[in-house]
Formats: structure tokens, C-alpha cells, sequence
């Protein structure tokens, strides 16, 4: 009976793509695929390039913008996995969701919903549909527009508004919005229905396939992916409503630049939006006023009709970052002031007020090195996930504050956000903290390499790029994370994307986590910087910490032989569990991550003195849960903590060696419980 729908569902395929804008891959997924083995075949020079997205500030409360958030509890229905579409056929998003007759189930957002429930909605594969209800205040109609915004739901999503379609989007951990004024009943109650789709393709960033298997009672679909993460789903962030004015600020763009003598240098550019009624109002002037951490305002510039500028900051506080400077993370608070004119004795009204925080530091790099204000730069840090017991993905506060606790306690100076943008949250935190980010795009573990993919591939990298280019902790993109560019298509996919987000880079290097070899990688060649991963001793050669420094070595250099560029590693490690000793070590025992870190240390101290290695990461931060396989106990254990974010035994090695780099990099002080007292006789000093 099942698969009676399945005919119908790709019949209809078509019409419902129009009439949402959703996309047909991920609708199709498994469906008439034909599979792509020698993406060779391939030519790139005619992808369509994505459309720039537009908008997406923040949503931050003003004079003239108000922000309530939608967060709370949601009910969830979910849909048949053999039927994915069901819910729109019969048009569930026209009414309440409990009048499906399905089961109801209570929904935390933001957060994952795999992990909330007691039984397999875990592994469910296909749509779900979640529901809330909300009141907007009568206030709200009058003169002013009403926008919904999501930080990120995951894969792809479809929104109505009291039945009416409001948006949709794919590719997660990555916002969306759309004004929503038309939609709503205001003084009124509204409703909000999400369907969510987790399901990955060929097409999708990241890439999967649906399958379908036999099992005791039936078959069932089941989703399948070579990365090593589990494929957590749903509204995995905040979602606000917020207002503007008719006519409003709707984008920002900013660079910084610092010069020796201490002079910032702010360009700006500003984009306005107006709605119907808006078009009317005559802007007058745009007032931008830079205000130090004590509201002094520092310079400023007044516009007329000009939407973009410069200012000039003489003795500016620099943004530095943790362990470079005393006061690390200094951010002035950019104040843009639109001004129309206005029927009232007054000659103008304010319109609109946007404030961004902004922290004025130089980027540069070359053959060599990576510099900020000048100073080259020695990344020391971790790849991480954003993971944790229950809320899967979920944006959650107390973990954030927790995470960042823990990296300024191990004198990290930087992260990569492998493999998928973290929260819009994480990365204000990370500006405000002086924490450098290697900013990476969902882009994990590709493989076919074929035109379609190629086109969201750029839209992930332009959606990051847009959200996170005014963030002065973001030093690089990641384009790609371990993608197969040993492979002959990857050769002409690499050189469009890469030529594409050059174009849209905003001053920042491009790097990629590769790990295939240095002589047979297609990708490192149109990179900045250089970055590999390589699993030593774990791996490679299990059991055998002796052979790390020279295998490491020999390998860092044959990058830089090849490439001539700047040369990071971005993973390293070995699963261990927390409690499990061994003496001598022994693999997966606590002692064997120590030794295999130590080793590492050793070889990247040879490899820092020849001039052109910026950087040492730690896979990874935190254990983390992945899909089920016999490589993986309740998850990936690489973790220097463990997933409650407590300390490994490792942890305070690496903390030792973190805190030793900033003394010697950076003259900075030890912590004083960095070494605890033996004896008189015996300083245990670094
Ligand atoms: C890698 C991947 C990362 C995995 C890690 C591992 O190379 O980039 O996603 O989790 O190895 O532990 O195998």
C-alpha cells in the first residue's frame, strides 16, 4: 500500500516546486537518480552562480526595531517515511496539526528533535512538521514592517504563516528570513507551520543518499553519509520575529584596516529597503557614529544620499585576540542613524537605527604567514561540533558560555567551525572573546562532483561569506572539509568554486581541510593557505606514537614543497576514553592520547622554525555522538573533554603547551594553577 504513493508523490513533484521555491533534489532524493561515477564528464564554465542573498542582520532591538522571539516549546507531527509529502497533498499547514489525527509530540526549540523522544524518531527519515501559535500586538501594523527570521533549520524547510506560505530554505545552520506583514493577523492569534526535511542527496551540501532496506516487518528508508557526524535535524536555532520601519537599513557591510601608527580605517557600505508604502518617505541623511566601550563617540559621518564611507579612528583600539594582548576582543559599537524628512516642525525624524559591533584589526597574509596588525600569526586551537546530550545541534547558551570557558582555560586562540557554520550567538561570542575562527561551510566529505552540487556548494560558501563578513574573529573560509580532491572532477569543480568566492572573500585567505596526498590533491593549488589532515598513530600506523614526528614532518613539507603557501594542520588525534588507563599506553586508553598529542607537540615545534607552519588544531574538543558504526563507542571519542565538557587527562597537557606558546609567542604570563606544587626540591616550570 506504502508504495502506492510513491508513483504519486513524483508526479507532483513538479508543480509543488514552484509553488514553494523548494528545491527538487530534496524532494527527489533516491528517486530516478542515476548515478555520477566519473564526474570528469563535467564542465563548469556555465553554472549558474547562486542569487546573493539579502538582508539577515541580526535582529537587534532599537529606538526603531523591536525583536521577540518565537523560542519555547512547538508541537511536532511527523510524516510518513514512505510518504514524505503527505502533509502537503493534504494540506496540513491550512490547520491546526493536531487535526492530522497523528501523534502530537512536545518539541523544544531550539534544539534537535532526534534526541528528545524515547523511541526511533532518532533515526526518522523525511519530514516533520512542527507548529506553534504566537500573538502580534495590534501596535505592530501601524508603520512598520513585520519580518520572521530563522538562525537555521535542518536540511531544508518550508514556512507558512495562518496557512499561507511565508518561505523556505535549504542547506542548514544557515538563517533565513521573510517579511511576513501580509500574512498576519495582528492583535490577533497566528499560526506557524515548519516542515522540515532531513533527508540528504547527491546534490545536497552536505552529500548523502536515501536508501531503502528490508527489514523484519516492512522495508524502511534509510538515510546513509560518509561524514562523521550524526545527522541531527530540525529547527536547530532561534526564531525571531522583528520589525523595521517602511523604509529601513536592511544591510551592512564593513572592513577594518589598522595602520602602524595606530590610525583605524572603517569602509561601510549600507543597503535600505523600502516596502510599497515605504517608497514615499525621503531619506535625508544617514548619521554613522562609532562609540568606544563607554559610549563616547570616536568619529563619525554624516551622508547625504551617499550610502557608503570611510571613517578614520586615530588612536584606535585595536581588536586583538586572546593571549596577543591584555584586553582582547575590544569592540566599538558602529551606529547607523537614517534620517527622512518628516511632516511634523521638526525637519527630519529618525527612520531607523542599527548598531553593529565592530572591531578594527588589519588581515593580510602571504607565501609565508597570516598576520593580524601586522603580527604573524601561530593558530593553536581545535576543530569542534556543535553537540551535546538531548539538544543535539540546538543552540544552547549555558554550553556556549561552558565551551568558551574551556578554550580560554586551555589557552586555545582559535577554532575551526568544522564542518557546518555555527550559531550566529557563537560567533558574537568569539569577536567579544578574541577567539580567531576558521570559518567553514557545510561542505563535508563531497564526492560526486557534478554541476547542481556544485551550484549550492557556492551558495553555502556565499550565505556564510554574507553572514559572518563582518565578524573580526573570522581570519579564513573553509570551503571544504575532507572532499575527495584526489579525484580528476575535482580538479575544474575547485577552480569555479574557488574563482567564484574569490570574488566574494571580503579580505579574508581561503583553505580547505584536505587530507588527500600533497601529489595528488586537486584543490590545495587555488588555496591561500594550505590545511591537512592526518591521523598519525591512530590511523595510519595504530599503536606506533614512534613514528609521528617523522612521518609529520616529511609530510608538512611536501605541502609546502608543492604549494609554496602557508601551511596549517587542522586535525590530529586518537579516540580515548575518558577513565580507561594504560601503562605503557595502549590505544584508546587516556595515556595514548597524551603520548600521541606529545609526539605531535614535538613534531610541530620542528615544523614552527621553518617559517611557514601557522597553525596546530586538535581534533576534537568535545566527544561527539555519530551515526552507528563498529568504529564508534556511543560516538567519536577524539575529545580532549569528554561530551559533558569535562577535562580528559590530555586536556591538561594541551593546556600546558597552548599557555607555553603564548609565553614564548606573546611574553604572556602562566596561570598560576597551570602547575601544581611537588617539592622544594623540584619546579615543575614550563
Ligand atoms: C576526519 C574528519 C572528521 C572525523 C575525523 C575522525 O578526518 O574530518 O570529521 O570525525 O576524521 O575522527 O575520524
Amino acid at each position: 500500500m506504502r508504495r502506492l504513493w510513491k508513483p504519486v508523490i513524483f508526479l507532483l513533484l513538479g508543480s509543488l516546486q514552484v509553488l514553494l521555491a523548494y528545491p527538487e533534489d530534496d524532494f527527489l532524493v533516491n528517486a530516478n537518480r542515476k548515478e555520477l561515477t566519473d564526474s570528469s564528464l563535467f564542465e563548469y564554465g556555465d553554472v549558474r552562480k547562486p542569487t546573493p542573498t539579502k538582508g539577515l542582520l541580526y535582529p537587534r532591538e532599537s529606538e526603531t526595531r523591536e525583536v521577540r522571539s518565537l523560542d519555547g516549546m512547538w508541537q511536532l507531527v511527523r510524516s510518513d517515511p514512505f510518504d514524505p509529502l503527505q502533509g502537503i497533498r493534504e494540506k496540513w499547514f491550512m490547520d491546526a496539526l493536531r487535526k492530522t489525527g497523528r501523534e502530537i509530540i512536545s518539541m523544544p526549540v531550539p534544539a534537535s528533535y532526534n534526541d528528545i523522544t524515547t523511541d526511533n524518531l532518532r533515526d526518522h527519515v523525511g519530514t516533520v512538521w512542527y507548529e506553534r501559535t504566537f500573538f502580534v500586538p495590534r501596535s505592530w501594523k501601524a508603520m512598520q514592517r513585520t519580518w520572521l527570521r530563522f538562525s537555521s533549520v535542518h536540511y531544508a524547510a518550508v514556512v507558512w504563516i495562518n496557512g499561507r506560505n511565508a518561505t523556505s530554505h535549504s542547506i542548514g545552520h544557515l538563517p533565513f528570513e521573510s517579511e511576513i506583514s501580509g500574512l498576519l493577523s495582528f492583535g490577533g492569534n497566528n499560526r506557524i507551520t515548519v516542515m522540515c526535511d532531513n533527508r540528504l542527496s547527491n546534490r545536497t551540501i552536505p552529500q548523502g543518499s536515501v536508501y531503502e532496506v528490508a527489514t523484519d516487518d516492512g522495508s524502511v528508508p534509510v538515510q546513509s553519509y560518509t561524514f562523521d557526524f550524526f545527522n541531527y535535524a530540525g529547527i536547530h536555532r532561534s526564531v525571531h520575529l522583528y520589525t523595521t520601519p517602511l523604509l529601513h537599513i536592511s544591510d551592512l557591510e564593513v572592513t577594518t584596516q589598522l595602520t602602524n601608527e595606530g590610525l583605524g580605517r572603517i569602509d561601510y557600505r549600507v543597503w535600505l529597503e523600502a516596502s510599497k508604502e515605504g517608497l514615499q518617505i525621503q531619506p535625508i541623511h544617514l548619521r554613522v557614529q562609532l562609540r568606544d566601550k563607554d559610549g563616547h563617540v570616536a568619529a563619525q559621518q554624516i551622508n547625504k544620499a551617499i550610502y557608503h564611507g570611510t571613517l578614520l579612528v586615530p588612536n584606535a583600539t585595536p581588536w586583538w585576540p586572546y593571549l596577543m594582548h591584555s584586553d582582547p576582543g575590544y569592540l566599538y559599537n558602529l551606529q547607523f542613524e537614517l534620517f527622512v524628512s518628516s511632516n511634523e516642525k521638526e525637519l527630519e525624524a529618525l527612520q531607523d537605527t542599527y548598531r553593529l559591533p565592530v572591531g578594527i584589526r588589519s588581515l593580510s597574509w602571504d607565501n609565508d604567514t597570516l598576520l593580524l596588525n601586522g603580527k604573524p600569526l601561530y593558530l593553536r586551537g581545535f576543530g569542534r561540533h556543535e553537540d551535546s546530550d538531548f539538544r543535539g545541534k540546538g543552540l544552547d547558551n549555558a554550553l556556549l558560555a561552558r565551551d568558551f570557558n574551556l578554550l580560554k582555560w586551555t589557552g586555545a586562540n582559535a577554532y575551526r567551525t568544522s564542518h557546518y557554520p555555527y550559531s550566529e550567538e557563537s560567533m558574537q561570542f568569539a569577536d567579544q572573546h578574541g577567539i580567531m575562527i576558521i570559518d567553514e561551510c557545510p561542505a563535508v566529505n563531497i564526492d560526486i562532483f557534478e554541476p547542481q552540487l556544485l551550484e549550492n556548494h557556492m551558495s553555502s560558501l556565499e550565505q556564510l561569506i554574507h553572514r559572518d563578513r563582518n565578524h573580526p574573529s573570522v581570519i579564513a573560509w573553509s570551503v571544504a572539509n575532507e572532499p575527495r580532491s584526489n579525484k580528476k572532477g575535482a580538479l575544474k569543480y575547485f577552480e569555479s568554486l574557488v574563482n567564484y568566492v574569490r570574488g566574494i572573500a571580503h579580505g579574508r585567505p581561503l583553505t580547505a581541510a584536505i587530507n588527500a596526498n600533497s601529489s595528488s590533491c586537486h584543490l590545495a593549488q587555488f588555496l591561500d593557505i594550505v590545511g591537512f589532515n592526518r591521523y598519525n598513530s591512530w590511523y595510519q600506523n595504530s599503536g606506533r606514537t614512534d613514528m609521528i614526528i617523522n612521518l609529520l614532518t616529511i609530510e608538512a613539507q611536501s605541502w609546502r614543497d608543492k604549494f609554496g603557501k602557508p601551511v596549517i594542520q587542522f586535525e590530529y588525534g586518537g579516540d580515548t576514553m575518558e577513565g580507561m588507563h594504560s601503562l605503557p599506553a595502549f590505544i584508546w586508553s587516556e595515556e595514548y592520547q597524551v603520548e600521541l598529542f606529545s609526539r605531535h607537540f614535538k613534531a610541530f615545534d620542528e615544523l614552527r622554525g621553518r617559517g611557514w607552519f601557522i597553525g596546530e588544531f586538535v581534533w576534537n574538543f568535545a566527544d561527539f555522538r555519530t551515526a552507528q558504526t563498529i568504529t564508534r563507542v556511543g560516538g567519536n571519542k577524539k575529545g580532549v573533554f569528554t561530551r559533558n565538557r569535562q577535562p580528559k587527562e590530555v586536556a591538561h597537557i594541551l593546556r600546558r603547551r597552548y599557555f607555553a606558546l603564548a609565553k614564548e609567542l606573546d611574553m604572556f604570563g602562566l596561570p598560576e594553577d597551570l602547575t601544581v606544587y611537588i617539592s622544594k626540591h623540584f619546579h615543575n616550570e614550563l
